[in-house]
C-alpha cells in the first residue's frame, strides 16, 4: 500500500520550462487548478500529501518524480539529465531524508526518475536523452544491493518518448500499459500488455494508486479497457502539463 506522496505545484515560471510538445504556452492558473485536482485525487486514494512550496527558480520543479527513486525500503536522489533541472534535487533531499534515514546520492552519470518504472521487485530503466548508461548502471547496482532486479530499455531511437514512463505504466497484477513502440520489447515478455490505440498514446502514462488508476481525461477507449479489467478509474485533466511534456506520474513521488 502506498501511504504518502510528495508534490510541488507549478511555479509562476512554469511556462519557461523545457518542452518539445508544440501545444502552445501553458496557462499557469489552469495548471494550478489541475494540480490541485491531482492532489485531491491522490488523497482520495488514501495518500497523505507532503506539499512543497512552488519554486520559481526551477520552472520544471513541479515534475518531482524526476529527482528521486523511492521504494518501500530505500530511496536514491537522482542526477537529472537536463542541466536546468539538476538543482531541483536539493529541494527534495531534506524532505526525503525525513522518511529515509539512509538516503543514497547518485555520484555519476545522469538519470531522471521518469525513466524508472517499478514492477514489484523488478525495475525497468529507460536509456534516454536524459538517462545515460553510467547513470543507469549506477541505479542497477544500487537496486541489486537492495534486493531488486533491473533491466534496461533503450528508448533513444523513440523521440516520441521523453522518458520510459511517458510510454509505460505498471498497474500491478502483472499488467503493463505500454506505448505501441515498446510493445515488442523483450523486457516486457511475460507481462499482460495493454497497448492504447495510437490516438490515445499519451494515456500510456497512467498511475495505479492503491485501489484506483489515475488516467488523463480524454482517452475513453483505455478508460473502458481498464474498467473492464475491474479498475476504478479517476480521470484528470492534464492539458497544461502535457504542454510541458509532463504526465500523471511526473507530478508526485509516491511511497
Ligand atoms: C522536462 O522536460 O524535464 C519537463 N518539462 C517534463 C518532465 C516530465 N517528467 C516526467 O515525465 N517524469
Amino acid at each position: 500500500m502506498l501511504s504518502q506522496a510528495i508534490v510541488r505545484p507549478p511555479a509562476t515560471t512554469f511556462a519557461q520550462g523545457i518542452t518539445t510538445a508544440k501545444l502552445g504556452r501553458p496557462d499557469v492558473d489552469l495548471a494550478l487548478l489541475q494540480h490541485e485536482e491531482y492532489c485531491q485525487a491522490l488523497e482520495q486514494c488514501g495518500l497523505d500529501l507532503i506539499r512543497l512550496r512552488a519554486n520559481p527558480n526551477f520552472p520544471d520543479s513541479t515534475f518531482v518524480e524526476d529527482t528521486a527513486i523511492v521504494t518501500e525500503t530505500c530511496a536514491l536522489l537522482t542526477r537529472p539529465g537536463a542541466p536546468s533541472r539538476m538543482g531541483e534535487v536539493n529541494g527534495i533531499a531534506s524532505i526525503l531524508g525525513q522518511f529515509y534515514p539512509e538516503l543514497t546520492i547518485m555520484k555519476a552519470g545522469t538519470l531522471d526518475g521518469g525513466d524508472v518504472c517499478q514492477a514489484e521487485e523488478h525495475f525497468f530503466i529507460g536509456l534516454s536523452a536524459r538517462t545515460n548508461e553510467r547513470g543507469a548502471q549506477q541505479l542497477v547496482g544500487w537496486l541489486q544491493e537492495n534486493g531488486f532486479t533491473a533491466s534496461c530499455v533503450d528508448i533513444r531511437g523513440l523521440p516520441e518518448l521523453l522518458h520510459l514512463k511517458t510510454g509505460l505504466s505498471y498497474l500491478g497484477d502483472n499488467r503493463l500499459v505500454l506505448h505501441e513502440a515498446l510493445a515488442g520489447h523483450e523486457a516486457f515478455k511475460g507481462f499482460e500488455q495493454i497497448v492504447p490505440q495510437p490516438e490515445e498514446a499519451y494515456a500510456a502514462n497512467c498511475i495505479r494508486v492503491n485501489d484506483h488508476v489515475l488516467l488523463p481525461t480524454g482517452y475513453p477507449q483505455l478508460e473502458t479497457t481498464l474498467q473492464k479489467r475491474g479498475y476504478t478509474v479517476i480521470t484528470l485533466d492534464m492539458s497544461e502539463f502535457r504542454k510541458m511534456d509532463g504526465g500523471l506520474s511526473c507530478l508526485s513521488l509516491r511511497f
